[in-house]
């Protein structure tokens, strides 16, 4: 697979100023010579540049002039496949880049899959799988915090730990196997005391790792929270405030919020998606109705609810009512239109932060990003757990290692057979292998580059 030479357009489609198209494999520099005229006297063709040298030129098709271009040529192994690279900036458009494209393909290079060149990357032991997937991360990264946790990732800082695990676990693996080899001796009451501390720290360790994976999510998938309440409670007004431009319609008229509206916005570093939605209430025409049915389905997914209330308006039955539907979730009282005279009283007891906001000057609006932060993520988020926050994937194969630690630890006491104790280890020890990518299937690969950017 990794003879072949592969090409993609490694800029987002559209219109801009300039477009980036990435060619890796042992062809590159050959494909780049049949497509690339370099400009100028005495210029030399990609083949017998100079590694990571950059070359004004045009590209050509059948004579024809296709765009002016910037090459770049990064010969193997100082690049990000580990093989020889070219990339070629030219004019933004779609078509240009598109026509580039076709060039190169036709000059002998491949379309690249998804996610092919980081693949590449990890295949050729540039990256291990944890790294390769904090490309992607950072790729998707919407606030700060999700950027630098992503940074950590793939400088190393999860792998880094995840290998001194599982070296660790080897270790105690080649002890459990020596005396597998040497039945006649049996392990020294004190050597054993020494295997079972180790094992016992492995599964502590996880499980430290293991509690970062709520974060971890946070971090790359943001929370939802719905925005919910009656009709003209100021919902919308709300959502617009949170966003900090004007996203949905406002208007005196109640049920003016027919559709769902879902915007991600940056709350003290952690990417929110806030979905503003159909006032609640039971009557309405047909069209409410679906925008209310729709609510109710958002609803369903939120993890977080900031329920607005009316100040200028009494607590009725229908606000208890659904305070009480969405006591499982995590939820903030937002008073708004604090501005007008209070006729609000709420009713005792609510357990949940109550803020007074008014959505016409935006008083109020830091505190409630404060408590919606403290919801979200108690405590402070120190630079030490940015370094490690594991995704759903590690999360998976640690509950698998542990498990089949904690398996091992009860083989070894009970004074089970060397080989059942081996052999939970061993399970014990290609899970958490998995994380990193020594030990992976091609399904798993599949399943992870798939998820990246054409061109990345
Ligand atoms: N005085 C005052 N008026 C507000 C405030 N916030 C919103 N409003 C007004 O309340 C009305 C309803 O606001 P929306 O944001 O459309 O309310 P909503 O909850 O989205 O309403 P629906 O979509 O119909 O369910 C508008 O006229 C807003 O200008 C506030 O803090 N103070
Ligand atoms: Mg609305």
């Amino acid at each position: 697979m990794l003879s072949d030479t592969i090409a993609a357009i490694a800029t987002p489609l559209g219109q801009g100023g300039l477009a980036v198209i990435r060619l890796s494999g042992p062809g590159a520099l050959a494909v780049a010579d049949r497509s690339f005229r370099p400009a100028g006297k005495g210029s030399t063709p990609p083949s017998r540049a100079t590694t990571h040298t950059l070359h004004f030129g045009h590209i050509h098709q059948g004579g024809q002039v296709v765009d002016q271009v910037l090459l770049a040529v990064m010969r193997a192994p100082r690049t990000y496949t580990r093989e020889d690279v070219v990339e070629i900036t030219c004019h933004g458009g779609v078509l240009a880049a598109k026509l580039v494209l076709d060039t190169v393909l036709e000059n002998g290079a491949r379309l690249a899959e998804p996610g092919e060149f980081t693949k590449r990357a990890f295949l050729n032991g540039r990256l291990d799988l944890a790294q390769a997937e904090a490309v992607a991360d950072l790729i998707h990264a919407q606030t700060e915090l999700s950027l630098a946790a992503a940074n950590e990732q793939l400088a190393g800082k999860l792998s880094q730990r995840i290998n001194r695990l599982r070296d660790e676990m080897v270790k105690t693996l080649a002890h459990v196997e020596a005396h597998i080899d040497f039945p006649e001796e049996d392990i020294a009451p004190d050597t054993k005391e020494q295997l079972l501390q180790r094992l016992e720290h492995g599964v502590h360790f996880m499980d430290e790792l293991l509690r970062t994976a709520p974060e971890g999510q946070i971090l790359r998938r943001g929370i939802r929270a719905a925005i919910i309440g009656r009709p003209n409670a100021g919902k919308s007004s709300l959502l617009n405030q949170l966003l900090g431009h004007d996203r949905a319609i406002v208007s005196p008229i109640p049920g003016t919020t027919r559709d769902t509206i879902a915007e991600t916005a940056n709350i003290r570093g952690l990417p929110i998606v806030f979905v503003d939605t159909a006032g609640l209430r039971e009557a309405g025409d047909e069209l409410e109705l679906e925008g209310i049915r729709r609510s109710r389905q958002a609803l369903a997914a939120a993890e977080l609810i900031l329920h607005v209330l009316d100040a200028a308006e009494p607590w009725t039955t229908t606000d208890a009512r659904y305070w009480a539907e969405f006591a499982a979730k995590k939820r903030v009282v937002v008073r708004n239109k604090v501005d007008l005279p209070v006729r609000l009283a709420l009713p005792r007891g609510l357990e949940a932060p109550v803020i007074d906001v008014c959505c016409l000057t935006g008083q109020g609006l830091e505190a409630l990003k404060d408590a919606i932060k403290e919801l979200v993520w108690a405590g402070a988020i120190g630079t030490e757990m940015l370094q490690v926050m594991i995704n759903s994937r590690h999360q998976d194969a640690l509950r698998r290692a542990r498990e089949a630690t904690v398996n091992t630890l009860d083989a070894l006491r009970g004074d089970r057979t060397l080989e059942v104790v081996a052999m939970e280890l061993r399970i014990a020890v290609n899970a958490v292998g998995e994380i990193v990518g020594q030990t992976t299937t091609e399904d798993l690969l599949d399943s992870i580059f798939s998820q990246f950017c054409l061109g990345k």
